[in-house]
């Protein structure tokens, strides 16, 4: 028997998985090798933590490592039941409400490694957290994508931690009774993206759709969004990293000034508050790879300006608990990828 000490933990509705003991090894180097390491060599255990029987298709997980930088307080590695995440700002509230539950920190700043760099968060005492995203950017604005019905979508790629396509929801109004007409437009969308071959910077692979549209009426928020993640499933959070990318596009239009505040609400009514002041001359973040200590590089001019998105959400725990894996249970490595994909 093996056995995997977790917190679970969710920031506004979207579960977390922290594996705070008890998972693989993943050796030295940067994040970005060991979460290669992780996927190549390693990836039953992403499956066995969250996939079923054990978690599920909205389950995304943590995988605490020792920290790349001697500044940080931990490595994370975050996973889903189809794979691995650049980055994760519901994640990274949940893992620092974990940090906080287990004692292993006190109200204050502190920042972990990802693989696309170090991310900042401050507990902010009770479930309140404070999350400093890597550099965001907006890399195209108002780019087409033909739909099978003739219908042509225009919608902004921005990276915000992850790639992402944001366009406006439509006619739909973004409440959970419409839940299958968002997850089948945003579905379609994706596939879209696919078949013409759009892409983010480098031609990486956009896979997260987020679909914006009006708050309720009444609700404190700027604005709503869907968000479809690369499983399948729809983000019950904001999104960290796909509030961070929609800021970033309305800095780039000059619809959000530095500091001001950004009240995202998710399609289940959950809020996270964002703002960002903008880095400037820092052309560097087209780098996979990028730190924030890294010298800015001699990229050309007409890069896009980045800005440095922080937001604040509140994570709660639901769980401690050991996750026993069983040699002689045939579905001990988890039940294999979502059919979405
Ligand atoms: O909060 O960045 C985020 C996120 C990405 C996928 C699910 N949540």
């Amino acid at each position: 028997m093996h056995r995997i000490q977790i917190i679970d933990t969710h920031t506004g509705g979207e579960p977390t998985r922290v594996v705070m003991q008890g998972g693989p090894e993943l050796g030295p180097g940067t994040m970005s090798q060991r979460r290669d390491r992780f996927a190549n060599d390693l990836d039953a255990w992403r499956r066995a933590v969250s996939c079923e029987p054990r978690g599920s298709n909205c389950m995304v997980g943590a995988m605490l490592t020792e920290p790349e930088r001697a500044s940080s307080v931990a490595g994370v590695i975050f996973f889903n039941n189809v794979g691995y995440l650049n980055m994760c700002g519901h994640g990274t509230i949940g893992v620092a409400i974990a940090l906080a539950h287990a004692g292993r920190i006190e109200p204050g700043r502190y920042a972990l490694d990802t693989p696309v760099g170090q991310v900042f968060f401050e507990w902010l005492g009770d479930n309140q957290v404070r999350i400093t995203n890597v550099p965001s950017y907006r890399y195209r604005a108002h780019v087409p994508v033909r739909l099978p019905d003739g219908q042509t979508v225009y919608g902004d790629i921005a990276w915000g931690g992850n790639w992402f396509f944001l366009c406006q929801a439509g006619e739909t109004s973004l409440q959970l009774s419409r839940l299958a007409e968002l997850h089948e437009r945003a579905t379609t969308i994706r596939q879209a993206l696919v078949d013409q071959h759009v892409t983010g910077a480098n031609g990486d692979e956009i896979d997260h759709v987020e679909l914006i549209g009006e708050p309720l009426p009444g609700e404190q928020a700027d604005a709503r969004n869907f968000v479809l993640c690369p499983g399948g499933e729809y983000d019950r959070s904001p999104c960290g990293t796909g509030t961070s990318a929609k800021v970033a596009c309305l800095a780039s239009d000059g619809r959000l000034l530095p500091g001001q505040i950004w009240r995202q609400a998710s399609v289940i009514g959950s809020l996270f508050q964002a703002s960002y002041e903008p880095i400037l001359n820092d052309h560097s973040i087209d780098k996979p790879n990028y730190k924030p200590d890294d010298k800015p590089d001699d990229k050309p001019d007409d890069q896009p300006d980045q800005v440095r998105v922080t937001l604040v959400g509140s994570a709660y725990v639901n769980a401690e608990a050991e996750l026993v894996l069983d040699p002689n249970d045939p579905f001990c490595m988890g039940i294999g990828d979502a059919a979405y994909r």
